[in-house]
């Protein structure tokens, strides 16, 4: 009798035994995220809007001293900016309310220095308002970033003064505009600037209690961490687990960031912050980066386990500017392109093990095609070989791993590789890889086979995965055998042309 028969058989005499109980999900790996971190990791990139006095002065660390008259975007369009991101494939949104100069962009209570001056509708604009009111109608999540670094107010340097102040303009900000889902903040300071300290804490507390759905974005968290450069580039090992007590705001070391810790106590996963040009305020003279250029920032950031936060600043009209606009789509496109498909998706599964019984179906290995991180692959426990076999049918060429864990049970995977057979029967090791986390996508010169294999060498416990893709990606070089890619330089517009012409891209390049 088989074993599906004889536990039929059993529960029927026995309705309560054994064999008629399903097996419980395995037990998270501690740190584990919030509610509002996973939401946040979900949405895998954000638009920053760099915005204010500097973009009518053509600066970007603005002194403070500038007159509030030059603001006067007269054609601004928070639905045009809103619109942009959600075009181009970004959930999230997040405005310089305060920058350096400690221009408001809303008319604070506690400044003289704020849209209030300004020319731009006689000093009652907000532009705060207006981007909130517009991403509430699209759906998009509204970020902040208030800048402690404040080189307009004279009580900045006066500790006990200026907290009281930046809490002020906290509260507004966070009780005035509906829902705010991130805060963000930095240890930004120029030279020999006056010395003051700043009562994190109170800050954090406070933010937390006001927005309990916001996501604190620091060099040290609390919920997300910067990743230590302004090149949007995470380390090929990237953890979400980091200690926050070893990390310090405004004195980042950038490996430690770039790396997270794999002892680390507390879940702070990375943001990767970079502009889509060369400054974070709009100047007239810059040109965006190219989609291609894009790509690769992609396969660095949301590719190794963050968020990709990424700067398209405004311009002096009010306006996102048409290039920029025409580099998002194209960079969307070259997504669409890339990922929509993913070539493993008829394989025929083997796992190595399965957690449960044979009619359990809530851990089998074809869950890794299932939509979300909610459904997952699971070994039986305690066993130290984990390993997928793949039989797609068929030979296909690819370039591109995307192997996703469950994040929700905890960041596990240490050391992983992926494996070929070859014509003549051998198995060929195609990548290395290290950290998993939410996402992580390996390039590698093509290759192409029927029979894959893809091995876990090293968990922090059983290693649980929730999807596995690969892809051809047409437009990246790879430079060598393993890891290492750099972007082709072409022209955008030929970038366009390939991916409309799509769907069965040949890149004549
Ligand atoms: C830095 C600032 O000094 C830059 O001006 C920019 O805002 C960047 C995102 O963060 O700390």
């Amino acid at each position: 009798m088989n074993l599906i028969l004889l536990c039929l058989s059993i529960s029927l005499i026995f309705p309560l035994s054994h064999c008629a109980l399903q097996k419980p999900p395995p037990l998270p790996i501690l740190p584990i995220p919030t509610a509002s971190q996973l939401q946040w990791q979900l949405s895998s990139m954000a638009l920053f809007f760099h915005f204010g006095t500097n973009t009518f002065t053509d600066s970007e660390w603005g002194t403070g001293q500038v007159d509030p008259s030059v603001f006067n975007p007269a054609r601004l369009n928070t639905t045009q900016w809103v619109q942009v991101a959600k075009d181009s494939g970004f959930n999230r949104v997040i405005l310089t309310a305060k920058h350096h100069d400690g221009f408001c962009l809303w008319p604070s209570e506690y400044t003289d220095y704020s849209v209030k001056s300004a020319s731009w509708r006689n000093g009652s604009g907000d532009v705060v308002k207006e981007l909130a009111v517009a991403a509430r109608e699209a759906g998009v999540d509204l970020g902040l970033y208030l800048s402690p670094w404040d080189r307009h107010e004279v009580c900045y340097g006066k500790t006990l003064e200026y907290n009281e102040l930046y809490l002020g303009q906290m509260t507004e900000l966070l009780t005035k505009y509906g829902e705010i889902k991130e805060v963000w903040l930095d240890g930004a300071k120029g030279e020999g600037e006056k010395d003051m300290e700043y009562f994190f804490d109170s800050w954090f507390s406070l933010i937390h209690q006001l927005q309990p759905g916001a996501i604190i974005f620091s060099d040290a968290g609390p919920d997300t961490r910067w990743i230590g450069d302004e090149a949007g580039v995470a380390g090929s090992t990237c953890w979400s687990l980091f200690n926050r007590s070893s990390a310090q705001i405004g004195g980042t070391d950038p490996k430690y960031s770039q790396g997270g810790d794999p002892s680390g106590h507390d879940w702070v996963p990375a943001e990767c912050d970079v502009s889509i040009r060369p400054g974070w305020f709009w100047h007239a003279l810059e040109v965006p980066k190219s989609a291609i250029k894009l790509l690769d920032i992609y396969y660095k950031s949301v590719g190794r386990n963050c968020l990709l936060l990424l700067n398209v600043p405004p311009n002096s009209s009010g306006l996102i500017s048409d290039e920029d606009i025409q580099v998002l789509q194209e960079f969307s496109e070259l997504r669409r392109s890339i990922f929509s498909d993913n070539l493993a998706g008829n394989a025929i599964l083997n796992a190595s093990s399965t957690r449960g019984s044979i009619i359990d179906s809530r851990f089998d290995p074809y869950n890794i095609f299932k939509e979300g991180i909610y459904t997952y692959w699971a070994p039986e426990e305690n066993l130290s070989d984990w390993a997928l076999h793949l039989n797609l049918q068929e030979s296909v060429s690819f370039n591109v791993l995307q192997v996703q864990e469950p994040i929700h049970m905890g960041q596990r995977i240490m050391a992983f590789h992926l494996e070929i057979l070859n014509e003549d029967g051998d198995w060929r090791r195609v990548i290395n890889g290290t950290t998993v986390g939410y996402q992580r996508l390996l390039q590698f010169p093509s290759v192409e086979s029927q029979y894959l294999k893809f091995v876990i060498d090293k968990s922090r416990a059983d290693p649980l995965i929730s999807h596995l893709g690969i892809y051809m990606d047409q437009f990246s070089i790879v430079n060598s055998a393993f890891h290492r890619s750099s972007p082709i330089n072409f022209y955008r517009s030929q970038v366009l042309r390939q991916a409309s012409h799509n769907h069965s891209i040949t890149a004549s390049i």
